[in-house]
């Protein structure tokens, strides 16, 4: 096959050839390989059955129908959006376009927020490719949807087995006119600590191509320095820089002056001076109160000249009330969700806050009914995923006191399960409040959450006080995540680091006070292309080199599991998470037009090397394959 491809290649073709082209052709190296792809599926299938899948072990596949779909015409062309005014007239312009709206405007965070928050970020790439097109249809009038960042990218690789970039490229195709959003850990990308800087350009520049529109950017410190070469990367690329400071503490309580008004203001005024098109505010876990929103809107309102966008959880049951007077108070652009994928972690319901305003000058300009119709839907695929559910199902005003995350909650809970510290959830909240305040009251979102989180799970379990962390500070060993943050690589904390505890924990080493990218090495994109070839056996893609250098054994498992079943985002979401009944049939369209139909007749008793055949009609044709039993 070698020389094959070396004489198909046009270089060769056209005489242009010398010693030097063959190695700088690593596509001659490149062999086709056989495809199987039927085999690799049924594999998958057939160990899913008997294994399970990493969650959702042990349960029976739900016998549940196809989910609703809202009427739209397809033959009507996709009404024009937000997006088009970005494309031809450039961010500054979408500014002053939003600051002239009366009506409050909508972001969608259905495809992401709130499944994040509600089904721990496990919502597959079919299931919204499905209601794409109907969504770009029926809510034209959307100032953006979010649909990337945050714990997608992660998830997409490590759990799902799906390409992150791939979903964004197909729902750009499926949704041309409204903005798409991402949520941009800054400086750790998405992330859990900091990359060299030329890694975070290569990554805004990427999915700045691949379809994002509006960054959404913060600092899980709010630390300005960490954030102006994100916030310069998306301005190069001529996309839309939300700046965004993230809200914790109370500005109404006068006991806790560290987070007041002035706080906020003056930071806003630091990253409109950053260059961001607009100001975020973002309310990750859902603390900001109804009359504190008020207040901190109407502040900004007088003191920044560029658009407000405010995002909140509604895990105490307060979100429309804190929208409400946010809106009253002149904020431009809130987050919601689509009902049926609304309250409690996630975002308040976008038809809720559309009844809400009734009567009110500002309430939105869209289509309720045809939200309502979308709502149907996710109520449907929402079943998909009932093993993903947190649990809660109340409004937790608790929120108020121990200031977790709406996306961390439940995976802090799976943390403690796994320790063995199921009993012991509600110490395991109340340490991460203390943990929270040993620390110096920091800002609480990911990453600076997950090391509030794992050293409240270190605490509790191995039964230390915090006068304990003081007294025997030097003879214990603290999580990494902890040690990293007080040496400075997640950024400089407001008001810097309690100096005693940093002490302790840094036993002797130094920390930092400058910008951690300052002390990373770049990438090499070459080198690394060249390693990834190796690695991978085939061409190397931008989106793979940069997946790969967020994420090397992440991303390295998926190819693995790529190889080994093919692509998996094909199936159905049940036969994906709990494989087949026996004598079920599905149809599975692995390429468009191409669909092959697989019905499971037997499973075979287990062998002595603990494997098991596995009998399927594939198109009507028997298949057997052997899968190892590790159930
Ligand atoms: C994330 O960074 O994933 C968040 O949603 C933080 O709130
Ligand atoms: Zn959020």
């Amino acid at each position: 096959p070698f020389l094959e491809n070396v004489i198909r290649h046009p270089q060769f073709l056209a005489s242009e050839y010398n010693t030097t082209f063959i190695d700088q052709s690593p596509e001659l190296f490149v062999f086709p390989k056989r495809k199987d792809r039927g085999t690799k599926m049924l594999t998958y299938i057939a160990s899913t059955t008997i294994n399970g899948f990493q969650g959702a072990e042990n349960k029976k596949k739900p016998a549940l129908s196809k989910p609703r779909m809202p009427e739209v015409k397809s033959s009507l062309e996709i009404p024009q959006g937000t997006k088009q005014l970005l494309d031809e007239k450039g961010p500054e312009a979408v500014a002053e376009w939003l600051k002239q709206q009366n009506e409050v405007l909508y972001t969608d965070t259905t495809f992401r927020d709130a499944h994040q928050s509600l089904l721990a970020t496990r919502v597959r790439t079919k299931d919204l490719l499905n209601i794409a097109d109907p969504t770009a249809r029926l809510l034209p009038d959307l100032f953006s949807v979010e649909m990337w960042g945050g714990a997608t990218f992660d998830v997409a690789y490590r759990f799902l087995k799906e390409d992150p970039w791939q979903r964004l490229l197909q729902l750009r195709e499926r949704m041309p006119n409204v903005l798409f959003q991402m949520l941009l850990r800054a400086s750790n990308a998405v992330g859990y600590k900091n990359y060299p800087d030329n890694l975070i350009r290569e990554f805004v520049e990427k999915s700045s191509q691949a379809g994002i529109d509006v960054f959404r950017i913060f600092d899980s410190l709010n630390w300005v320095k960490g954030m102006t070469l994100a916030i310069d990367s998306v301005r190069d690329n001529n996309k839309i820089a939300e700046a965004t400071m993230c809200y914790t503490g109370d500005i109404l309580d006068a006991s806790r002056p560290k987070y007041d008004l002035q706080y906020y203001k003056n930071l806003a005024k630091e990253l409109e001076n950053a260059g961001a098109h607009i100001l975020g505010i973002k309310d990750m876990a859902g603390l900001m109160k109804p009359e504190a929103a008020y207040q901190l809107i109407s502040t900004l309102k007088d003191s920044v000249d560029i658009p407000i966008h405010l995002h909140t959880h509604d895990t105490s049951g307060n979100g429309v009330f804190t929208y409400a007077r946010a809106i009253e108070a002149g904020v431009d652009v809130v987050d919601v969700a689509a009902s049926s994928m609304a309250g409690l972690t996630s975002q308040p319901s976008a038809t809720s806050l559309y009844y809400a305003l009734e009567g009110n000058e500002r309430q939105p300009n869209l289509d309720v009914k045809a939200y309502e119709q979308l709502g149907l839907y996710w109520h449907d695929v929402r079943k998909f995923y009932q093993d993903f559910e947190s649990g809660m199902n109340s409004p937790h005003s608790e929120i108020y006191e121990h200031e977790m995350p709406g996306g961390q909650y439940s995976n802090l809970q799976q943390q403690a399960k796994a320790v063995g510290l199921e009993d012991r959830w509600d110490e395991v909240k109340k340490m991460y409040r203390r943990v929270n305040d040993m620390f110096g009251d920091i800002v609480k979102v990911t990453p600076s959450s997950k090391v509030v989180g794992d050293m409240a799970l270190f605490m509790v379990q191995n039964n230390l006080t915090e006068d304990d962390i003081y007294e025997q500070g030097e003879t214990i060993d603290f999580p990494d995540s902890v040690i990293e943050l007080f040496e400075g690589y997640l950024g400089q904390p407001y008001g810097g680091f309690p100096q005693e505890l940093q002490r302790i924990i840094l036993k002797g080493r130094k920390p930092i006070t400058d910008r951690p990218g300052e002390f990373l090495d770049a990438v090499d994109f070459k080198d690394l292309k060249e390693t990834l070839f190796h690695k991978l056996n085939r061409q190397v893609t931008s989106f793979d080199m940069i997946a790969y250098a967020l994420y090397p054994k992440v991303f390295m498992d998926y190819h693995q599991a790529y190889e080994q079943y093919g692509d998996m985002s094909v199936l159905d979401t049940l036969t994906y998470f709990y494989g087949m009944r026996l004598g079920e049939e599905i149809e599975v369209e692995i390429e468009q037009g191409k669909t092959l139909i697989v019905k499971l007749v037997s499973i075979g008793e287990p062998q002595l090397d603990g494997t098991r055949v596995v009998y399927f009609e594939l198109n009507g044709q028997p298949r057997e394959v052997i899968v190892k039993d590790e159930s």
